[in-house]
């Protein structure tokens, strides 16, 4: 039986560090939790960025640092966030491959993000899918409400296969605005992924705050994988605010022990996702 797939996500680009003393915000700090969540079964690291006052950025330069150190302090492999944060420009997102990651996230349509708007037009997903064919990049396809299953079956059929020839996805549930996260909506998830995508696809889940755990149970229920961490989750219980991504990272590879699918090794995601070998 395969293993579980771990992504930890530990930063995000919405919460204040003043606010989460424990987010990590410094190239150090992001480095630290990369290899203490290595360490407890994570395998992909989703990574936002920010700059010296802890805000959002895209900046490359920042962006090639951040994926030399995460390789020199981990095997993790390295997604880069093109979603960013909801006031970056499409340019900006595009040029964040530039930076040359392992993969790299792709939202697979427009969705309501509490009192923002989360753009993602048609025309945007087609130039970020196709350069990151042109550039030997694995995209993580960000699906935050069930259409999103529809318009990847769509990309797809009219643009071609991902590079390395597999597909993965990640459900963002639990967003106010999107899909809930629930149980049965990680099944109607599942079903959709089944009947509309390419046979082999996979894919990770993640509920946002309180929709952590049956988000989390409901993905092994269905032989998925788990996407954990502080861009999603900052509470571990309640009120026990999370110490570190670690502690999340630590409990989804108990939970994926307890269904008999351990959390893989980043060489084992490496081959699954078909990521290509580091330079
Ligand atoms: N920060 C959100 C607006 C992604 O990383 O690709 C988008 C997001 C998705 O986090
Ligand atoms: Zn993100």
């Amino acid at each position: 039986m395969a293993g579980t797939l771990i992504t930890v996500a530990p930063t995000g680009a919405e919460l204040d560090k003043r606010e989460v003393p424990a987010l990590p915000v410094t190239l150090a700090e992001l480095t630290a939790t990369a290899a203490a969540c290595e360490r407890e079964g994570a395998s992909v690291i989703h990574v936002h960025l920010r700059d010296d006052e802890a805000r959002p950025t895209l900046d490359t330069g920042r962006l090639r640092e951040a994926v030399g150190a995460l390789r020199e302090a981990t095997g993790l492999v390295v997604q880069l966030s093109t979603g960013g944060a909801v006031t970056d420009p499409e340019e900006d997102r595009l040029r964040v491959l530039d930076a040359a990651p392992d993969m790299a996230s792709c939202t697979m349509g427009t969705v309501n993000f509490g009192d923002d708007v989360f753009l993602n037009r048609w025309s945007f997903v087609t130039r970020l899918h196709e350069r990151m064919q042109d550039k030997a990049i694995v995209p993580e396809y960000e699906l935050f409400d069930l259409g999103h299953v529809a318009a990847l079956e769509r990309l797809l059929d009219l643009h071609g296969m991902p590079y390395g020839g597999h597909v993965h996805v990640d459900f963002v549930l639990g967003v106010p605005g999107g899909a809930a996260g629930d149980a049965s909506t990680v099944t109607a998830f599942a079903e959709a992924v089944r009947r509309h995508l390419p046979a082999g696809t996979t894919f990770s889940a993640t509920g946002i705050g309180r929709t952590t755990l049956p988000v989390m149970f409901s993905s092994l229920a269905h032989g998925g994988h788990l996407r954990v961490g502080m861009e999603d989750t900052v509470s571990f219980a309640r009120r026990q605010p999370v110490t570190g991504n670690d502690q999340l990272v630590r409990r989804a590879a108990e939970a994926a022990d307890l269904v008999q699918r351990p959390a893989m090794a980043p060489e084992e995601a490496r081959t699954l996702l078909g990521v290509r070998d580091p330079a």
